[in-house]
């Protein structure tokens, strides 16, 4: 819908000449390069246009996939209170996927098609959802280290050079702030509850670590996108930079749990003032992106299925907006 208000982007790649193409390339990497934000209808070449839809698109199937994980547990959270917080989380979680497709849609694709490409499995989400949730604890564990890598994530892209993504990512970020704090609360709570319920926090940490780590993504020598996202300033910092920052983060906060991170490796660096850390499974992780994830095909089928129940309600909305338009008088 956002789509619509905006020049096609087409009409403009294809009317001018090398020679201008290439005067408005420097233009623009001028831009980026004086940290300005380029907006919907400036020109930007067709490369950085793909680059953003496929970021943002995956950012956007990340959050609305995410939601599936903890809703599983709505029914199930252990007191009023929990399910109260709980529904208020995931239902965030779903805004923040709408903002990012309005988001995206102002590059010039609608969001059926992001949509249609996640439900075909061409288009990505964040591999962490493809684990199953099986206690009470791993909805405090997603919400202290999921939504904590998340954040640690989004942070740097409220500077990112398009301005609708970094706008979008002020709200979302504050809101993963207290996403994380409900998630350390309750592990807090599991920690120092009876020996079982520390037990489950220990056991939701154990699986829980590793895959919040690779969330970042690959290693930056294996990542093909990083050095070109960061020349444009779509990321600001690496893969491994924001891992490693997490990593520091975390550590002292299972500490204060009285619980142990899962990593023999697991050691203070006083010489660079940072953790050092074990080595993550990558034949894993390249599974999981390929969609062999544990719980990766109900994700995806669970998704369909709400796609296609809620078709009355986009139908009801579209019949609904359709009235809005003020008719036009024939003189
Ligand atoms: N999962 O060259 P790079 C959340 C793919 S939001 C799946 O390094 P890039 C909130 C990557 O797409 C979580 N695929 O790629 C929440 C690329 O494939 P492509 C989502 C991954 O883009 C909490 C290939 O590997 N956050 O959790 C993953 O420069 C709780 C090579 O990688 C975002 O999306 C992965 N983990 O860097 C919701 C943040 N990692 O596309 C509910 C925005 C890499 O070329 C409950 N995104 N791949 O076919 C980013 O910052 C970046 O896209 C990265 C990857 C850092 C994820």
């Amino acid at each position: 819908m956002y789509t619509t208000e905006l020049q096609s982007h087409q009409d403009k790649t294809t009317a001018v000449s090398d020679a201008e193409v290439e005067a408005l390339t420097d233009a623009f990497e001028a831009r980026v390069a004086a940290d300005e934000f380029i907006e919907p209808n400036d020109w930007m070449p067709d490369a950085y246009r793909r680059t953003l839809v496929r970021q943002m698109s995956q950012h956007a199937h990340s959050e609305v996939v995410g939601m599936l994980p903890e809703g599983n547990w709505i029914s199930r959270a252990p007191s009023l209170r929990r399910k109260a917080v709980l529904l208020a989380k995931v239902q965030d979680e779903g805004g923040h996927g709408l903002y990012l497709y309005a988001a995206a849609e102002t590059l010039g694709t609608s969001r059926e098609e992001m949509i249609n490409a996640l439900h075909s499995g061409r288009a990505k989400y964040s591999t962490i959802f493809n684990y199953p949730t099986l206690t009470w604890a791993d909805i405090g564990a997603i919400g202290w280290l999921v939504d904590g890598a998340a954040i640690m994530n989004q942070v740097p892209l409220q500077r990112t050079s398009y301005g609708p993504y970094a706008r979008a990512m002020v709200r979302v970020c504050k809101e993963e702030s207290f996403h994380q704090r409900q998630g350390y609360e309750i592990m807090m709570a599991m920690a120092n509850g009876t020996p079982e319920q520390h037990d489950m926090a220990q056991d939701a940490l154990n699986r829980w670590w590793w895959p919040s780590l690779m969330m970042f993504g690959p290693t930056d020598d294996n990542s093909p996108n990083t050095e070109q996202s960061m020349r444009w300033r779509i990321k600001r910092e690496t893969n491994d930079e924001i891992r490693q920052r997490f990593v520091d983060v975390t550590v002292p906060q299972a500490d204060a749990l009285g619980l142990k991170i899962p990593d023999p490796a697991l050691k203070w660096n006083a010489e660079r003032e940072q953790y050092d850390f074990g080595e993550i499974d990558w034949s894993e992780f390249w599974a999981v992106v390929k969609g062999e994830g544990p719980v990766a095909k109900e994700r995806i089928s669970a998704r369909i299925d709400a796609w296609e129940k809620g078709a009355w309600v986009r139908e009801a909305a579209a019949a609904h907006a359709a009235k809005q338009i003020p008719v036009k008088k024939v003189a």
